[in-house]
């Protein structure tokens, strides 16, 4: 038995809906993976271990100052600097660096627009990631 043609007609209606939503997600297009969010306060934690970040993309909100609180787990030093995208002409801010394991520092850094932003580990730069800045921009 085949299908009414009229079912076939809303199916492939369905799939053009889903299809235009899934196009205006948003200009900045996140890495894979992924994101740890910040929390209410904006603030998120990132650890590093075995030379590597615990996560490679941070998803922040606008219009907050971004609180990183970072803890390197391991005897190798580590920091953390943001940048305004991977050719890192432009830093953001940058953490002091930390020697662990367990050693902790935080990172502040000012409210920033929405866009996708680069950080890494100065000593270690295939420690890297993406900031990524959601939220509508401010008025002028
Ligand atoms: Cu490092």
């Amino acid at each position: 038995m085949t299908q009414p043609p009229q079912r076939a007609g809303l199916f492939l209606g369905l799939v053009l809906l889903l299809v235009a939503c899934s196009g205006i997600a948003g200009s900045t297009k996140p890495p894979a993976g992924a994101c740890v969010r910040t929390d209410a306060s904006n603030t998120v934690t990132l650890t590093a271990n075995n030379l590597q970040f615990s996560t490679a993309c941070i998803e922040a909100v606008v219009g907050k100052s971004i609180v990183i609180h970072f803890t390197n787990q391991e005897a190798a030093p580590h920091d953390v600097a943001v940048y305004k995208n991977s050719s890192k002409k432009q830093q953001i801010g940058r953490s002091d660096i930390v020697t662990g394991p367990n050693a902790s520092t935080t990172l502040t850094l000012p409210p920033q627009l929405p866009g996708q932003y680069y950080f890494e580990c100065t000593i270690h730069t295939a420690m890297n990631g993406s900031l990524v800045v959601r939220g509508d921009a401010p008025a002028p």
